[in-house]
């Protein structure tokens, strides 16, 4: 039987754990669910309504790093993303940890809410503070992923991993959100954004991604519209 996840597409955390899978090369089928109303049976598979979830038979797992750690470990043969040894599993937790809860409330909850989310369910966005987060709070959190990252390609070790794909998966809702990475300012780390948009895991989702979020700005145009 695939694997199950269930969530939507614009979710970086959903994301995070697609492309986890496709670099696997795990077979897996979405289920969409949206976040914030979640229908009731979807409580049974994550008390707390967030998504991602996923089942893989009688399993049920909530939480994109719980669900891409126990992906690495139940199936070994697959490629590694979360490295070679303790030191480097230990680095890329800690970037994995500090791409969902250090700039997932800037990138996502901050830039992509306002500025497509809140305007396509009738919200304004709230501007002032998507400026405060590009001006003033992620910039030195990108002073730091670039010292981190310095001249080689990927975050820890020489190949592709969860800090790789965590990071990444958060940028993208930035740029969905229409901001990139300023590359005079962060040039490592706007090379890496690139790189990993290039892998073809990550390239396959991204048009479906564009279409929706171009929808979303469509409908935030119409509800700002006088009628
Ligand atoms: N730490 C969680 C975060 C999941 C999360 O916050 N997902 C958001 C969507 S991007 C959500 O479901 N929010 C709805 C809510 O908080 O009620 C993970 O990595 O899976």
């Amino acid at each position: 039987m695939p694997l199950t996840v269930f969530g939507a597409p614009l979710s970086p955390f959903v994301r995070k754990v697609r492309v986890c899978l496709l670099e696997k090369r795990l077979d897996y089928q979405l289920e969409v669910v949206m976040p914030f109303t979640p229908p009731e049976w979807y409580l049974q598979l994550n008390p707390l309504g967030r998504i991602p979830a996923m089942k893989d038979g009688e399993l049920c797992l909530a939480d994109s790093s719980v669900i891409c750690q126990y992906l690495e470990e139940a199936y070994g043969q697959t490629a590694r993303l979360y490295g070679n040894s303790p030191v480097e599993r230990a680095q890329i937790r800690w970037l994995e940890k500090y791409a969902d809860y250090e700039l997932a409330p800037l990138t996502t909850f901050g830039v992509f809410r306002n500025r497509i989310l809140k305007p396509s369910a009738g919200h304004p966005c709230n501007e002032e503070s998507v400026q405060a987060a590009l001006n003033q709070k992620l910039p030195p959190h990108f002073d730091y992923l670039e010292r981190q990252l310095g001249q080689q390609p990927y975050f820890v070790g020489d190949q592709l991993s969860m800090a790789d794909i965590a990071l990444t998966s958060q940028l993208i809702n930035m740029e969905h959100g229409g901001e990139l990475i300023d590359a005079g300012r962060w040039p490592a780390l706007a090379a890496h954004f690139a790189r990993v948009k290039a892998l073809a895991s990550v390239e396959s989702l991204l048009p479906g991604e564009q279409r929706m979020t171009a929808k979303l700005i469509e409908m935030g145009k119409r509800t700002s519209q006088p009628s």
